[in-house]
C-alpha cells in the first residue's frame, strides 16, 4: 500500500486535472504541506479522475477544532429541524442521482446499475434517518416513589470520527453521517483514498443543503490521517467500516482513550442450497452475490454450501452462468463485472487464487486468470472464478478474499451445512435456499450470523434493518434502521421529583 501511495502522490500547482479540496469549518481548502493524490480509474489508469489533498495530522486537527466549534449549536438546534435540513439533503441527492451514479463508477469501477444502486442507498439513508428526526423515541417508566417522575432521553455522543471503505462509496459515508447529524453530532470524514470524490458529493451536497459550517467535515488522505483522527482528544466516537485488522488496531486506540467504536469488518458469507430447491434461482443468487460488486462487498457470498445430490447439476449451471459474465469497464452497460479496486488489491486476489490451486488443492472449475490484454491492459480485472471440492477448513473456504471468487462445498445434512457456515471467524451475512418452511424457521434460528436471507443471496440489506454481524465481523453494534441510533446516542436517564421533600430512592419505600 505504502508504494501505492507514494506513487500517487504529488506537489505539482499545475494540472489539467480537476482539483478538490478538503471541507473544514464551511470552507474548501488545500492540505497543510501542498500534497496531492490522484484518484485513478480502476478500469482505465491512464484516466485520473481527479486529484485530492494529502492531509495530515494539521489537517485533521484543522477539521477536528471546526467540528468542536460548530457543536453547541448543533446540538441545540431542535431535532426536526435537523432533520429538515437532511429532507432537503434528500432532495439534493436525488436530482442528482445520474451524475453521481457515472462518477462513481469511474472512481470505483462497480457497473452503473451498481452504482446507480449505492446512491439510491444513500438517498434511502438519508429520508428513512432524517424520519428520526421527529421521533428519536425515549421513553417515560414509573419512578419508585409518589411525586416523582422519571424518563430517558437521547442525548449526541458529541466529535465523530468516521472512517469509511472503498466499496460503497457513498451509501456508506451515509450510514454514518445521516443517523451521527440527526442525533445531533458534529462530524469529521475520512474516506477511502481509492474512491474521494463519492463522499466528496455527499458533503458537497450537505453544503447545498444549508448545514451549517463545521458541523460537517471531509478531510482525504490516506491511513495516517485516519490514525489522527482516531488518536485525536477531542473526538469521542469512531466509527469505521474496512479490514478486520484496522479495525482491531483502531479498537485498541480506542480503547485507551475510552472513546465509542463502532466497528464493521470483513465477512465470509455463505449461500446454502438444499437438495429441495428451486436450483436455477439459486444459481442465479449464487451469480449476483458472489460476483456482484467484483465480489468486494463484506456480504458477498464467498461460499457455496450445495446439497450432494444437486451438487453436479448446480455446479454445472453455475460454471456455463459464469463463463458468459462480460468482464469490463463498468461505464459500459453491457459490462457484467468490473475491474477490482487498485493493483494491491487484484495481487491480494490472485494470491489467493494461487493458494486454491496449489496449496489448498481445490478444483478450478472456472476463471483464475489476471486479463492483461488489450482494454484489459489498462486496469485491474480478474476472470470471475468458481473453485468446486472446497472442503470447509481450507484457506480459500476460511478467509476473506473480497474479489470475484467463490468456493463450491458439498454437503450431505442441514445440520453439517450450517456447521460449515458458522464455521468461520466472521459472522455477517447468510443465505439458504429450499422450499421447505421447516428448514429454513430452523436455518434462519441456528445460522449465527447479523443478517440471514431465505431464497435470495447474502448481499442486498436494506437501509430500515439493522446491518451488522456477529464474531469478528464486528463489536457488537448494527448500523442502519434505528438501531444505528443507540451508535450515535448516548441514553440520559432522567428523574424530577414534585413531591417538595427529600425522597430517599431504595430507602423512603412507599408502606402497602
Ligand atoms: C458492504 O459490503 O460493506 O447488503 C455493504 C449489501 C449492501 C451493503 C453492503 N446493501 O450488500
Amino acid at each position: 500500500m505504502a508504494q501505492a501511495k507514494q506513487a500517487k502522490i504529488t506537489k505539482k500547482t499545475k494540472t489539467s486535472t480537476k482539483t478538490y479540496h478538503n471541507f473544514i469549518g464551511g470552507e474548501w481548502v488545500k492540505s497543510s504541506t501542498g500534497e496531492w493524490f490522484d484518484n485513478v480509474n480502476p478500469a482505465d489508469t491512464s484516466d485520473i479522475v481527479g486529484r485530492f489533498p494529502n492531509s495530515t495530522a494539521d489537517d485533521v486537527n484543522a477539521a477536528v477544532s471546526a467540528a468542536k466549534n460548530a457543536a453547541t449549536k448543533w446540538r441545540r438546534t431542535p431535532a426536526p429541524k435537523r432533520a429538515e435540513l437532511l429532507f432537503r439533503l434528500g432532495e439534493i441527492l436525488r436530482a442528482n442521482k445520474d451524475r453521481y451514479t457515472q462518477e462513481m463508477t469511474r472512481e470505483m469501477g462497480k457497473v452503473l446499475k451498481e452504482a446507480g444502486g449505492d446512491v439510491q442507498e444513500a438517498i434511502d439513508c438519508t429520508y428513512y434517518t432524517a424520519g428520526e428526526g421527529r421521533r428519536l423515541h425515549g421513553f417515560t417508566t414509573p419512578a419508585e416513589m409518589p411525586n416523582k417522575f422519571a424518563m430517558c432521553v437521547r442525548q449526541p455522543v458529541g466529535l465523530c470520527g468516521l472512517i469509511t471503505p472503498f466499496n460503497f462509496p457513498m451509501a456508506i459515508p451515509s450510514w454514518k453521517l445521516i443517523p451521527a447529524l440527526v442525533c445531533g453530532n458534529t462530524v469529521v470524514i475520512k474516506s477511502g483514498e481509492d474512491v474521494p470524490l463519492s463522499a466528496l458529493n455527499l458533503v458537497k451536497a450537505c453544503e447545498q443543503a444549508g448545514i451549517p459550517k463545521g458541523v460537517v467535515n471531509l478531510v482525504n488522505g490516506f491511513g495516517d490521517a485516519g490514525a489522527a483522527l482516531v488518536d485525536h482528544q477531542d473526538v469521542r466516537l469512531i466509527s469505521f467500516t474496512g479490514s478486520t485488522d484496522t479495525g482491531r488496531k483502531i479498537a485498541e486506540a480506542c480503547a485507551r482513550d475510552n472513546k465509542i467504536v463502532s466497528l464493521e469488518m470483513g465477512g465470509k458469507n455463505a449461500i446454502i442450497v438444499m437438495d429441495d430447491a428451486d436450483i436455477d434461482n439459486a444459481v442465479e443468487g449464487s451469480l449476483w452475490g458472489a460476483f456482484g460488486t467484483s465480489g468486494q462487498r463484506c456480504t458477498a457470498s464467498s461460499r457455496l454450501v450445495v446439497h450432494k445430490k444437486v451438487y453436479k447439476k448446480f455446479v454445472q449451471k453455475l460454471v456455463e452462468r459464469v463463463k458468459a459474465l462480460r468482464v469490463g469497464n463498468g461505464l459500459d452497460p453491457k459490462t457484467d463485472v468490473g475491474p477490482v479496486i487498485n493493483e494491491d488489491a487484484m495481487q491480494k486476489i490472485h494470491g489467493y487464487i494461487h493458494i486454491g490451486k496449489n496449496i489448498d488443492r481445490a478444483t478450478l472449475a472456472c476463471g483464475g486468470n489476471l486479463l492483461t490484454k488489450g482494454d484489459y491492459a489498462k486496469g485491474w480485472f480478474i476472470e470471475p472464478t468458481v473453485f468446486t471440492d472446497v472442503k470447509p477448513g481450507m484457506r480459500i473456504g476460511q478467509e476473506e478474499i473480497f474479489g470475484p471468487v467463490t468456493s463450491v462445498i458439498p454437503f450431505s445434512t442441514l445440520d453439517e451445512a450450517i456447521e460449515i457456515v458458522n464455521g468461520v471467524k466472521y459472522g455477517l451475512s447468510s443465505a439458504i435456499y429450499t422450499q421447505d418452511v421447516n428448514k429454513s424457521f430452523y436455518a434462519m434460528q441456528e445460522l449465527y450470523t447479523g443478517i440471514c436471507y431465505v431464497n435470495s443471496a447474502t448481499i442486498g440489506a436494506e437501509v430500515h434493518l439493522p446491518f451488522g454481524g456477529t464474531k469478528g465481523t464486528g463489536n457488537g453494534h448494527r448500523e442502519a434502521g434505528t438501531q444505528v441510533l443507540d451508535i450515535f446516542s448516548e441514553w440520559k436517564a432522567l428523574y424530577v421529583d414534585y413531591s417538595g421533600k427529600l425522597q430517599k430512592a431504595q430507602i423512603d419505600a412507599v408502606e402497602i
